[in-house]
C-alpha cells in the first residue's frame, strides 16, 4: 500500500546509491541479478516472494552502501546498547525503500521487470517478535534512533518463532506457530565469527590471592553458543544506519556419532536440542510475568550474549573498561534483562579483574532501566532456588549487592524491619524469590516510567521505598511512535495531502503537522481529508469481507480497539456497551441511530482463560447483532483474527474512533492511542497513561474522556460492593449483563460466559461496571458527534495537526540529553 502515494516523499528525498546509474536503472539491473544469481530463480519462474527476496537484496546493499559511506571506521564518542526481550517490526520493505528515498524508483524498476510493488510488498512476512507495547516500542525507537543518527545496537533474540498465528474455530482462538524464517530472510547478515559462550549451571571455586584477597570463579556445567545475526536499520534519508544485533542458540556440544551410529538417532542429538531451544520460540505471554526456566534460561543468554559483546568491542577501541559509563549507555527494557546487573559485575570482577566498589561503580553508571507495568502480577520474581540451579554466581553476587544495599540502609532513619523488607531485593513473603524490579532499580542510574502519570504511580506505588531513598532516580520519558512508519508509510494519503498542503517539511519535521490547525476550519480541505479516510475505510471493508465474510458500509462510524486482550483493557466494556446498544435498537429501530461498525482484533495469551473468552464472547455477538434484520447496518460487529503490525497498518488510518478505556491507572502508556489519533481517530478514553498528555496536546474539547481518574479507581476500589451498587443504579447495564450471562448470545450453550460476567457481578477488579454509564453517556455524545461532519472532520485534523509531540524522535531525544547523554548533530 505504501507504494501508492509517498510519491510526495520521493519527489522530494534526494535518492543515494553507490555508482552513477540511474537509480530505476541500476535497481532493474541489480533485482533482477538477486533473482538470477542469488535465488537461482528465472523471472518467469519467480513467486512474489521471490521478487521479494531479490528486492530486499537489493535495497540491502544500497543500505550497506549508506552506512560505508556515513560511518565507516569513526568511533563514536559514545553508544546506546537497547536490550529487549522483543523486537516487534513487522515488515521492512517499505521502511526501507521510504527511508532511502527509493519508494518509486523500486516502484518502477519492478514494473519495469513486469511485477507489482504492491504484491511484492504483500509477500513479506512480519518480523513478528514480540507481544504487543513493549516489544513494537523497541522497533520504533530502533528506527528512531537510526534517523536521528544516535550510534546504537538493538540485542534480542531471533527467534525461530515469532508471535504464534491466531486464527479462529468456531469463534475460539487458535494458535499456530508462526514461520518467518521457513524460506529464510534477506535483511540478515548471519556473523558465525561473532559467537560468544553463554554459561549455565556448575559450581563456584574460591581462590586466594592474598591480602585477604579472594577471587571467585564460576564454573559452569554446560555453555551453549550465542550466534550473532544482524539486521541493519537505516534511518531517514539514508543519512546514519544502526544494527538490530539477535542472538541464535547453537550449540558446542557435537552430534554423539557412536550412539547415532548405534541406533540412538534421537538421543544422539538430545543435547543439542536441549540447547537450541532457548531461541525456538518468543514466550506469548504479554503482562504477566512466565516464571519458567526455560524463560530464565532466554534472558540470561541474551543478557549475557550483549553484554560479552559490547565489553569486547569496547576493549578493542578504548582499552579499558574503567570508562565503560563515558562511551556506551545500556537501557534495560522492562526487566527481562535484569540479569545484566549481576552479568556485568562478573564479567568485571571475574575477568577484568575489578574490585567490588569499581565494578559497582561501573555497572550502575551504564546501566538504565525502563519500567513498563505496574501490574502486580506482570512484576518479574525468580525463585531463589532456581537461580542457584542456574546461576549459581549470578545468585552470589545478587546476595551481596542485596546485604550491602541493606547495610546501608540498615543505618539510616528509617532502617526498620518492616522498611528492610520493603527495599530488599530478595522477596520473602511466600518463599524466597529475587525482585527483578528491584534489582534494577538498584543496578541502574535512571529508572523511567513510559508516561506523565505512570512515572508518578511508579514513585508512589510499587517503588515507593525505593524512590524515597533515591529520589532523582525514577524520571519520565513518555512513549512515541515513528511517524515514518505510521503516519508516512501507513497512510501515504493523508501524507501526500499534509505535504501538499503545508509542504515536505514535515516529513523531516513533524511539529510542522501544527501548520495544519488553520485547515480544521477549511471546508475544502475538510472536504479532501474525509475522502481520504473513506478510501481507507473501503479498502479495511475489502479486508473485513476477505477475512470474515462480514459485509460493513464504509459511511458508518469505524471504531476501532485494536490491542492485546487483556481485562484491564476492558475489551468487556465496549462488549457490554454493544449488547446495550443493540437491545436500544431492537427497542426502538426507527430512531436516527448513528450507523457503526466496531472493529476488534488482538491476541490473547494461550494460557489466559477469561481473554479467550472474552474473544469468544465478541464473536457470538458478532453473530447474533450482524445477522438481525431489525438492526440493519445501524451496528455491526467486526473481530479481525491475527491482529499484527501489517494488519494495523491497514486498520489505522481506517479508523474513526480509538478506543483507550483501560481501567484508570493500569495502561502504563499506551502507542496504539497515538496511532490512532495522529491518523486522525478521535479517542473515546479514560484519563489513563498517555492519553492524559494526547488530551493536553489535542485540546480537552478534542477527545472524549469518561470515567474515573487513577486516584477516584484507586478510592472506589476499596469501597464494599461497588459492582453491585454501580449494576442496580443501572437498568440499561443489568439488562446488558443479563443477556450475556443468561445464553442470549450462547443459546447453545446458555452458561458459556457466566465466568466473565460473575466476575463483574461479584468482584469487577477493573471496575468496568462502575465506568459503564459514563461510557454509555459519552458514546451517545459521540454519536451525536458524528452526525455533524463539518465538526467531525474539523476535530479529526485538530487530531492529527497536534500531535507531533508523540513521535518517537522527540522520545529519542530526550532519551539522549537526560538519561544517555549522547550529543545530537
Ligand atoms: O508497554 C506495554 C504497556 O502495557 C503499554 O501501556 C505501553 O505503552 C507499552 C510500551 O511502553 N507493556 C507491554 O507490552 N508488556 C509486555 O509486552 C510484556 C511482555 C512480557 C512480559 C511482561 C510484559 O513478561
Amino acid at each position: 500500500s505504501s507504494s501508492k502515494s509517498v510519491k510526495a516523499a520521493a519527489t522530494y528525498v534526494k535518492p543515494r546509491h553507490a555508482d552513477d546509474r540511474d537509480p530505476v536503472v541500476a535497481l532493474r539491473e541489480d533485482i533482477r541479478a538477486k533473482l538470477i544469481y542469488v535465488l537461482g530463480k528465472t523471472p518467469e519462474s519467480a513467486r512474489d516472494r521471490d521478487w521479494f527476496a531479490a528486492t530486499a537484496l537489493a535495497l540491502r546493499d544500497r543500505i550497506v552502501d549508506a552506512c560505508h559511506e556515513g560511518q565507516a571506521g569513526t568511533v563514536p564518542d559514545k553508544r546506546v546498547y537497547y536490550l529487549s526481550l522483543e523486537f516487534l517490526i513487522g515488515r521492512l520493505l517499505s521502511d526501507a525503500m521510504n527511508n532511502l528515498g527509493l519508494v518509486e524508483a523500486t516502484k518502477q524498476a519492478l514494473r519495469d521487470l513486469g511485477v507489482d510493488l504492491n504484491e511484492v510488498e504483500g509477500a513479506e512476512p512480519d518480523a513478528a517478535l514480540g507481544n504487543g507495547g513493549l516489544g513494537r516500542l523497541a522497533a520504533c525507537f530502533m528506527e528512531s534512533m537510526a534517523s536521528l543518527s544516535i550510534p546504537a545496537i538493538g540485542y534480542g533474540i531471533r527467534y525461530d518463532h515469532g508471535i504464534f498465528r491466531q486464527s479462529l474455530e468456531d469463534g475460539w482462538q487458535r494458535e499456530a506457530p508462526e514461520t518467518w524464517l521457513s524460506e529464510g530472510n534477506p535483511w540478515e547478515f548471519a556473523r558465525q565469527e561473532s559467537t560468544y559462550k553463554i554459561g549455565f549451571g556448575g559450581h563456584v571455586t574460591m581462590t586466594s590471592h592474598g591480602d585477604h584477597h579472594i577471587r571467585r570463579h564460576w564454573h559452569p556445567a554446560e555453555t551453549v553458543n550465542a550466534v550473532a545475526y544482524d539486521i541493519p536499520v537505516v534511518g531517514w534519508r539514508g543519512q546514519h544506519v544502526n544494527m538490530l544485533r539477535l542472538w541464535k542458540a547453537e550449540s558446542d556440544a557435537p552430534v554423539e556419532l557412536a550412539r547415532f551410529n548405534a541406533g540412538d538417532h534421537v538421543g544422539a542429538v538430545a543435547g543439542r536440542a536441549r540447547a537450541e531451544a532457548i531461541s525456538r520460540v518468543l514466550y506469548p505471554s504479554d503482562s504477566s510475568a512466565e516464571g519458567q526456566e526455560l524463560r530464565l534460561r532466554q534472558e540470561y543468554f541474551f543478557t549475557s550474549a550483549s553484554l560479552q559483546d559490547l565489553v569486547r568491542r569496547h576493549v578493542a577501541e578504548r582499552g579499558s573498561l574503567r570508562t565503560l559509563p563515558d562511551h556506551a549507555a545500556i537501557q534495560l527494557n522492562d526487566t527481562h534483562p535484569a540479569i545484566a546487573v549481576p552479568e556485568l559485575m562478573r564479567i568485571l570482577l571475574e575477568e577484568h579483574d575489578f574490585l567490588w566498589e569499581e565494578a559497582w561503580q561501573v555497572t550502575s553508571n551504564t546501566l538504565h532501566y525502563t519500567n513498563h507495568t505496574l501490574l502486580p502480577e506482570a512484576l518479574e520474581t525468580w525463585p531463589v532456588e532456581l537461580m542457584e540451579r542456574l546461576l549459581p554466581r549470578h545468585m552470589q553476587i545478587i546476595y551481596l549487592i542485596n546485604w550491602l544495599h541493606l547495610e546501608a540502609q540498615s543505618k539510616n532513619a528509617k532502617g526498620g524491619a518492616a522498611h528492610i523488607a520493603a527495599v530488599s531485593l530478595i522477596d520473602e513473603s511466600h518463599g524466597r524469590r529475587v525482585r527483578m524490579g528491584p534489582l534494577a532499580f538498584h543496578g541502574s542510574r535512571r529508572v523511567n516510567g513510559v508516561s506523565a502519570l505512570h512515572s508518578e504511580l511508579l514513585k508512589s506505588t510499587v517503588f515507593k521505598d525505593l524512590h524515597e531513598i533515591e529520589p532523582e532516580k525514577i524520571i519520565n520519558k513518555t512513549n512515541g511512535i515513528t511517524f515514518r512508519r505510521w503516519l508516512h508509510n501507513a497512510n501515504p494519503e493523508l501524507t501526500a495531502l499534509a505535504v501538499e498542503t503545508i509542504g515536505a517539511g514535515v516529513l523531516d519535521d513533524p511539529t510542522e503537522l501544527t501548520k495544519l490547525v488553520p485547515y480544521a476550519d477549511d471546508a475544502e480541505f475538510r472536504t479532501r481529508y474525509a475522502a481520504m479516510r473513506k478510501l481507507r475505510k473501503k479498502r479495511l471493508a475489502q479486508v473485513i469481507a476477505e477475512r470474515t465474510g462480514i459485509a460493513v458500509d464504509p459511511t458508518a462510524l469505524f471504531d476501532v480497539q485494536i490491542k492485546r486482550i487483556h481485562e484491564y483493557k476492558r475489551q468487556l466494556l465496549n462488549l457490554v456497551e454493544t449488547v446495550a446498544l443493540y437491545q436500544a435498537i431492537k427497542k426502538a429501530p426507527h430512531k436516527d441511530w448513528t450507523p457503526r461498525v466496531k472493529i476488534f482484533a488482538g491476541k490473547a495469551a494461550p494460557s489466559y482463560v477469561q481473554a479467550k473468552l472474552i474473544i469468544k464472547l465478541a464473536g457470538d455477538i458478532a453473530k447474533v447483532v450482524n445477522e438481525d434484520p431489525d438492526v440493519g447496518n445501524r451496528l455491526k460487529v467486526v473481530f479481525l483474527p491475527n491482529y499484527s503490525v501489517s494488519l494495523a497498518e491497514v486498520i489505522i488510518p481506517a479508523a474513526d474512533l480509538s478506543e483507550q478505556i483501560s481501567t484508570a491507572g493500569m495502561e502504563a502508556s499506551g502507542t496504539g492511542n497515538m496511532k490512532l489519533a495522529l491518523n486522525g481517530a478521535l479517542t473515546v478514553g479514560t484519563l489513563d497513561g498517555a492519553n492524559i498528555e494526547i488530551k493536553d496536546h489535542v485540546g480537552a474539547e478534542n477527545i472524549f474522556i469518561f470515567g474515573l481518574d487513577a486516584e477516584g479507581v484507586l478510592q472506589r476500589i476499596d469501597e464494599p460492593a461497588y459492582a453491585n451498587k454501580a449494576i442496580s443504579a443501572s437498568p440499561r447495564l443489568a439488562a446488558a449483563l443479563d443477556a450475556i450471562g443468561s445464553g442470549v448470545f450462547s443459546p447453545d450453550e446458555p452458561r458459556r460466559f457466566a465466568p466473565l460476567i460473575d466476575e463483574l457481578r461479584h468482584r469487577d477488579r477493573y471496575l468496568t461496571t462502575v465506568d459503564f454509564d459514563d461510557y454509555w453517556r459519552v458514546q451517545r455524545e459521540i454519536d451525536a458527534a458524528w452526525r455533524r461532519p463539518a465538526q467531525w472532520w474539523r476535530t479529526a485534523i485538530l487530531n492529527t495537526a497536534r500531535m507531533a509531540w508523540f513521535s518517537s524522535d522527540r522520545s529519542m531525544r530526550e532519551y539522549a540529553e537526560e538519561i544517555w547523554q549522547v550529543k545530537l548533530d
